[in-house]
Order: C-alpha cells, then sequence, then structure tokens
C-alpha cells in the first residue's frame, strides 16, 4: 500500500447469509473498519465494502427447511449482519448482496469475457463433492476419504461442467506473489501458498453447477442450464461492488481494491482463484490479501453444540462497544490465532482502558477544574519529549498501518499514554498548585496532560470512535478540532464540558459462563473439540462411540414439575428453577435456557431432569441437577417435557 495514493479500498468477505453472525465475522469487519477510519483521518477519499453471499446450496437447504424461498430466507438472515455493524458503529460505505441485480449483471458479463476469450470450457467432470462447502475435490485431495477442509463426509458426482482455465495462470501467479512481497500477508501464509503452487500442478476451476441440482445462483450467460458456482459469484463482488455502489461523481475508480482482508480459512479461494481470475479478466490484481488468524472461545473451537458462540451483541452490551473493539487489535497480532474469554476482556478493560487512559482523563479534567475552574491554561514553555513522543506517533502509527500491524498501533500510542501518566506523577500537579510561585509550572503541566489527552484522541479514533468523539467533545474541541496531529493543537483557553468517566471498571463474574458450558457438556461435544489426531485414537478405542446398557443406567432420570422460575441476577442466559421431583423438598436447578424461555413459559411443565448429577454452582446458586433441552445445528432450543401427563418424581427408562 503506498502512502502517497489518494484513494483506499478496503473489503472484508462477504459473509454466508445462513450464519448467525459471531465474534469471527465482527473481527475481520472491524479490522476494515479501523482500517477505513484511519485513512479517512488521513485525507483519503476511502471506499469501505462488506456485505453477504447468499447463493448456493446451503442457502437453497436453509431457506427450504424453514419453509421459505430463499430470497425470503436470505431477505431475513441479512439483517442480522446489517445490524450488528450499526451496533459495532462499523462505517462501511456500501454493503452489497450477491443477490443485488448489479451484482449478477457485472457476474454475467464476466463470465462471457473469459468464454468469449476462450477461457472457459465445458467438461464432463467426475470428482468428489463436499456438499457444506460446496466444493469439488480430487480423489487425492481427500483426506481419508473425507473433506480435507472440513472432514465431513463427500459424494461422488459425475456430470457435464463448464471449467475455468485457471492452471494456464500458475506460473504468473508464483512470478506475482514473488515480486509483490506485500501481496499475500502475513509471510506464513504467503510461503503455504508459494509452497502449495511451486509444488503441485494447479487444476482448472469447475465454476458451474447443473440447474437441475441447484437453481438458487447466476445463471451463466453462455448456457441457463447451469448457474455459477458459488465462489465465482461470490469474489467477483469486490469487483463488482463499487461499479454500482460506489459514489462515481469524483470520477473515482475503485479497482483494484487496495486491502482485502479475509481469515485463513479462505486463503486459496482468493489468493488462488481470485488473483487467476483477475489475471485471465486482464484485470488489475488488489494491493494486499491478508489473511488474519483465528478466534477460539477459552481454548475451543466456537461451536453451536457447546453453545459457546460468541453473540458481539451481548459483549457489546455488557462490556461496552468499543471495549470490545479494543480487546479484539490489542490482545493478538493481526494475523495470529486468538483465544476469547470474558476475563481476558475484563483485565484489559480494568488495567488498560479504565487505569491507564481512563485515569489519566478523569485526572486531567479534575484538576483543571479543580485549579483553573475548567478552561485549559497557557502553557509556560513547551515540553519537547512529550512533544517529540506525540508527534512521532503519526509516523510511527503510519508505519504500523501499512504493515496491518493493528496491535503496533495501540502499543505505540499507549507509550504515550504511560508517559503522560509518569509526567503527572513525577510534576506532581497537586503539590505544584500548593503555592503562587509554581502556578506557571502548574499550567504547563495540566496543558501538556490535555493536549497529550487530545493526541491520543486522535489516535485511539479508529480504534473507539464513539468513546474518543465523546472526549474530544468533553475536551470542548468541536469535531475538527481534534484533528491536528501537531502539538498544540489544543487551543488555551479553551472550556472543558462536563466530564463522565470514559471506562467504568468492571467486577470479575465468578465463572459464570465456564461453569454453565462445563455443566452441559456432553460427550459429543468433548469429541468435537478433539485434534483430529486424538479423535481418531478415541474413535480406535471406542468403535462409533457406543456406551453399553450399564454405562447408559448410571444416569438416573426423573420427571420433574417446574413450580416457580426466575432469572438470575447478572445472566442474561440462565434461569433459576424449583422443580418438584417428589422429594422432600423441591430442588433448585439452574439452567442455561434464559434466552429461549420466559420464567413464565416453564412454571407448572413437566421437564426431564438429570436427578443423579452432582451439584454445582452457576453465578453463586447450586444448581442441583440438570434439565434435558435438545439444540439444533440453528441453535433453537427447545426443553424435553413428557407426552402424557405424568407424576413428577416419575424415573425415564
Ligand atoms: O467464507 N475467527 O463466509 P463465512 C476469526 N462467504 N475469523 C472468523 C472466524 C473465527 N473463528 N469465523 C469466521 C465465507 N471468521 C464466504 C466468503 S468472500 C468472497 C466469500 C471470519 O460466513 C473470517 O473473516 O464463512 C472468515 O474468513 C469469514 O468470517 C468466513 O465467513
Amino acid at each position: 500500500m503506498s502512502a502517497q495514493k489518494s484513494r483506499f479500498y478496503v473489503t472484508t468477505p462477504i459473509y454466508y447469509v445462513n450464519d448467525i453472525p459471531h465474534i469471527g465475522h465482527a473481527y475481520t469487519t472491524i479490522a476494515a473498519d479501523i482500517l477505513a477510519r484511519y485513512y479517512r483521518g488521513r485525507g483519503r477519499d476511502v471506499f469501505f465494502l462488506t456485505g453477504t453471499d447468499e447463493h448456493g446450496q446451503k442457502v437453497q437447504k436453509a431457506a427450504g427447511a424453514r419453509g421459505l424461498s430463499p430470497e425470503e430466507h436470505a431477505g431475513s438472515m441479512v439483517k442480522n449482519f446489517q445490524n450488528l455493524w450499526k451496533t459495532l458503529n462499523i462505517s462501511n460505505d456500501a454493503f452489497i448482496r450477491t443477490t443485488d441485480p448489479g451484482h449478477k449483471k457485472v457476474v454475467r458479463e464476466l463470465l462471457q469475457k473469459l468464454w468469449d476469450r476462450g477461457l472457459i470450457e465445458k467438461r464432463s467432470y467426475e470428482g468428489w463433492y463436499c456438499t457444506p462447502d460446496e466444493r469439488f475435490w480430487t480423489e487425492k485431495d481427500l483426506k481419508d476419504g473425507k473433506c480435507p477442509d472440513c472432514g465431513r463426509d463427500v459424494e461422488k458426482i459425475e456430470e457435464q461442467n463448464f471449467f475455468f482455465l485457471m492452471s494456464r495462470y500458475q506460473e504468473r501467479l508464483i512470478e506475482h506473489i514473488g515480486k509483490n512481497p506485500s501481496y499475500i500477508q502475513p509471510e506464513t501464509r504467503k510461503n503455504e501458498v508459494l509452497g502449495f503452487l511451486k509444488n503441485q500442478t494447479l487444476g482448472d476451476l469447475c465454476i458451474s453447477r447443473p440447474k437441475k441440482r441447484l437453481s438458487w445462483g447466476i445463471p451463466l450467460p453462455f448456457d441457463e442450464d447451469f448457474v455459477t458456482y458459488v465462489w465465482f459469484d461470490a469474489l467477483v463482488n469486490y469487483y463488482s461492488g463499487p461499479l454500482y455502489l460506489a459514489d462515481q461523481s469524483n470520477g473515482n475508480e475503485w479497482w483494484p481494491a487496495d486491502a482485502h482482508l479475509i481469515g485463513k480459512d479462505i486463503l486459496t479461494t482468493h489468493a488462488v482463484y481470485w488473483s487467476t481470475m483477475l489475471m485471465a479478466l486482464e484485470l488489475p490484481l488488489p494491493g494486499t490479501i491478508f489473511a488474519h488468524g483465528w478466534w477460539t472461545i477459552e481454548g475451543k473451537k466456537m461451536s453451536k453444540s457447546i453453545g459457546n458462540v460468541v453473540d458481539p451483541e451481548d459483549i457489546c452490551r455488557r462490556f461496552g462497544v468499543d471495549q470490545f473493539r479494543y480487546f479484539l487489535f490489542r490482545e493478538i497480532p493481526f494475523g495470529n490465532d486468538g483465544d476469547f474469554s470474558e476475563d481476558a476482556l475484563i483485565t484489559r478493560i480494568n488495567t488498560e482502558l479504565a487505569n491507564d487512559l481512563g485515569n489519566l482523563s478523569t485526572r486531567t479534567f479534575t484538576m483543571i477544574n479543580k485549579y483553573f475552574d475548567g478552561v485549559v491554561p497557557e502553557p509556560q514553555e513547551a515540553e519537547e519529549e512529550m512533544r517529540s513522543l506525540a508527534e512521532g506517533l503519526v509516523s510511527r502509527t503510519e508505519e504500523a498501518f501499512a504493515a496491518l500491524d493493528f496491535q503496533r498501533a495501540l502499543e505505540e500510542i499507549w507509550k504515550l499514554v504511560s508517559y503522560t501518566n509518569k509526567y503527572i506523577e513525577s510534576n506532581a500537579p497537586w503539590a505544584l498548585a500548593k503555592s503562587p510561585e509554581t502556578k506557571g509550572r502548574l499550567a504547563t503541566v495540566l496543558y501538556s496532560a490535555a493536549e497529550a489527552l487530545r493526541v491520543l484522541a486522535l489516535h485511539l479514533s479508529p480504534f473507539m470512535p464513539e468513546t474518543m468523539e465523546k472526549l474530544l467533545a468533553e475536551m470542548g474541541l468541536p469535531e475538527t478540532g481534534g484533528k491536528n496531529p501537531l502539538w498544540g493543537g489544543l487551543p488555551p483557553g479553551t472550556r472543558l464540558g462536563t466530564f463522565e468517566a470514559l471506562f467504568p471498571r468492571i467486577e470479575k463474574l465468578k465463572n459464570i459462563e465456564k461453569e454453565e458450558i462445563k455443566s452441559k457438556e456432553t460427550p459429543k461435544m468433548q469429541e468435537e473439540q478433539k485434534k483430529p489426531e486424538e479423535k481418531e485414537k478415541s474413535e480406535a478405542e471406542h468403535p462409533e462411540n457406543l456406551i453399553d446398557i450399564s454405562e447408559f443406567a448410571k444416569v438416573e432420570l426423573k420427571t420433574g414439575k417446574v413450580l416457580k422460575a426466575g432469572p438470575v441476577k447478572g445472566s442474561n442466559k440462565l434461569l433459576r428453577l424449583e422443580i418438584d421431583l417428589s422429594e422432600e423438598g423441591p430442588r433448585q436447578v439452574v439452567a442455561g435456557i434464559g434466552k429461549q424461555y420466559k420464567p413464565e413459559e416453564l412454571e407448572g411443565k413437566t421437564v426431564i431432569i438429570v436427578a443423579n448429577l452432582k451439584p454445582a454452582k452457576l453465578m453463586g446458586l447450586e444448581s442441583r441437577g440438570m434439565l434435558l433441552a435438545a439444540t439444533d445445528s440453528e441453535g433453537a432450543l427447545s426443553v424435553l417435557t413428557t407426552e402424557k401427563s405424568i407424576l413428577p418424581g416419575a424415573k425415564i427408562k
């Protein structure tokens, strides 16, 4: 990315409309937002595109399962993404849906172009198809007869299809990557792609599906009996989006994109398919394809069945939007894998945000209010060391941003936070205030602290836009007043506004979520978390995962009548139930069903309880037994009840 360019075009993957957006989707989109905000702040003309991937078999299937047309299904699911982007303050300039007529038109034009140039051919094809991934594999690609990507079953399919002659571009792609060291980032991912390209022969890419098998897609312009392969359709969004969604009035031609941000899961489709498609179309290649790492949750893969999928809406409601945004980019270098836990989030909020930055602002405001009636004093001298640290941030963050190293940018910015806190400590303004002779020095110290705060707000605003805007407003600076990166941008005489602490401290909750997840874990869930090699071993020991009757007999299942149900303080997931099991008194059971059930819906119901489970503590409440509920792959949850009315305490065998 060259710093001289006046425009900047950044993209996120377009997310499958079937998914409910989670922390992973939020991560890539916030990264793109930080970049977009940063470059807008540097005066560049920015276009930031995100959107949804709406065609393909999975969407067709999911829509059918809901009794909806694919259009209706996609139309309702897309709102989950659009609403989340509003919550997270995502400043995208456009939102592309692959069902937009404008996009479909461009896909057909590009296909026609490739067809006219003889770069697409019809062939008979036999291959192994992974339906969930919507990808064909050759025999040798398969791992133990399963999809090498997701490990699921594949089916053998023979059919006529259209192929893009991708193999022709193998050498050119190797050369391009070699000549453009930042084309694929980070370095490890580049080496992965190069290794693959140098050691294997690139095949041609099947880019169609017969309509009789899949109707939910864009028809090929040269054979309407086929629709486009979902990846061909999806990748084109980066090119088609600005053509019909960007304001063309300033004469900006957006293609090529400066940065495609993606997760490491979709590196091949971008680095190989998309690059060669562009070469064949004689279009310029993007500046950078950056594949970031993968988030796990408390050491585990996110999974609907475990119920540990992190919902960003929930995190933002409980901890704050900017706190979440900050955490994601401070916690791990962009490019590395990371682990999310509420404990880690709370620690960063309390130490770096509430203590370091929050206290700096509170102290500065309080002292200017106290010693100068809330008016920024005139400094008597320039603090050269501080000035150079603050002004140096411009080039140091610029370098970090050019390398997409968000963590380094934050570390650089934090040097000024720490410096200023130490500066206040060592100059002790409270002592200077005691004597009229040191009033001048006091003015310098408090001016410098306030000015550092202004510079910090400026540099932090791409990461934490809402809070930094609030801070600048509290400093009495109009929107533009905070934009000057040079020292001295805060005019003495500025009257500070009312001040509210930026980042409230958060009390650590006592392992609620962890206990809740653990108490709900079934052997199947534990199995899902195993590494492939561990899985193989346990399958050998327990063929087909079967148990014998004596193992089942250990579990005591009983009917119970819900006498009372109510919320659990501090958790929107848990409900406290009093259940009659026909024992001496009712039992207290704490169940993680608060998102799906209102307490009053449960009262009077006969439910199924694991009666001989060791008691567990959830949010400080003892839970004696576990309520059974079914969860499907879409995340819907239903509490088990009995088919006919039956007394509480009845045994289930
Ligand atoms: O692949 N950690 O869409 P998708 C980090 N439609 N990032 C994660 C993540 C995790 N655990 N889980 C998901 C598709 N992501 C295609 C893309 S683009 C032309 C078509 C993020 O809904 C990450 O950015 O499966 C990943 O690449 C993307 O979500 C996959 O989103």
